[in-house]
């Protein structure tokens, strides 16, 4: 075991990791911002939330040996990805990320689970980083309440209902290029953009092909390392091109499936 999966196991994170230079990062920020200036909202809404089945520079980030070599030390060889979105804020807005657990509404049976946070544009302080509280992955998952607040970026508002020591939390400031990656029980969160630029960053969801959905039905995943023995999920195509119809309905499909856990004991749904 290497020093830096100790700490992870230990603490629940592990960063910075350097992926790519910061012109590479500028240049995919580019086409992101390419995409958000030449799509209407309700296809920028999809492609941003189901980044790497819609963005074909998206699915390659998925699938880069910097990112699946750290990934395998933690969970091994086989690796699916579940799912991959931005978390974009812009400049001094009120958005923000309330303490919580990923794994608390993603309906799959265990925590073989790791987020890559890959950074686009510089997370700091300012910039409303996320920050994380060590060693809080190592209980299970405590309760959370709904608030579906306007300026939440979750997709139900959720937040922790147990308290949080936010002098526990560690600030997980990353500069373009760089990624984080934590454990999918870990508390964390994220502040409102105070800087005078963009805060982006592409969530990659990494799960191994045992872990299965708790409904009878069959998610999207696709297989980006090894083998998968299991066949608990579909497993989809790398995007065609970018935003075909062809990937679109096969994400709505897909969004249709999710959201009877995503969106459960609720009355609202899921749109993208
Ligand atoms: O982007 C953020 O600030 C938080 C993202 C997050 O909660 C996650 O990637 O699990």
């Amino acid at each position: 075991m290497t020093d830096w999966t100790k700490d992870y196991n230990e603490r629940g994170y592990s960063f910075p990791f350097r992926l790519f230079d910061t012109n590479r990062a500028n240049q995919y920020r580019a086409s992101l911002e390419k995409i958000e200036t030449g799509y209407a909202p309700d296809l920028v809404k999809l492609a941003i939330g189901h980044a790497n089945s819609l963005i074909p520079f998206v699915d390659e980030i998925t699938r880069s040996e910097e990112i699946l070599s750290p990934i395998r030390e933690i969970l091994g060889p086989n690796l699916l990805v579940w799912n991959s979105s931005f978390f974009i804020k812009e400049p001094h807005s009120t958005e923000f990320i309330s303490w919580h657990q990923d794994l608390t509404y993603w309906g799959l049976t265990d925590s073989h689970e790791v987020t890559a946070w890959v950074a686009l544009s510089e997370a700091s302080v300012q910039s409303g980083c996320m920050k994380f509280i060590p060693e809080s992955h190592k209980g299970s998952i405590v309760e959370h309440r709904d608030t579906f607040a306007k300026n939440n970026l979750l997709s139900r508002g959720q937040e922790l209902a147990v308290d949080v020591n936010e002098e526990d939390a560690v600030d997980v400031v990353l500069q373009p290029g760089e990624m984080s990656l934590h454990h999918g029980q870990v508390f964390h969160g994220s502040n409102a953009n105070q800087s005078n630029d963009r805060r982006i960053g592409l969530a990659i969801r990494y799960i191994t092909p045992d872990m299965q959905q708790t409904i009878d039905e069959k998610t999207d995943a696709k297989l980006v390392a090894g083998v998968d023995e299991y066949h608990h999920f579909n497993l989809s195509d790398k995007p065609h091109d970018l935003l075909t119809h062809e990937d679109i309905a096969t994400v709505k499909h897909d969004i249709a499936i999710k959201e009877k856990f995503l969106m459960a004991g609720t009355d609202r749904k899921k749109h993208c």
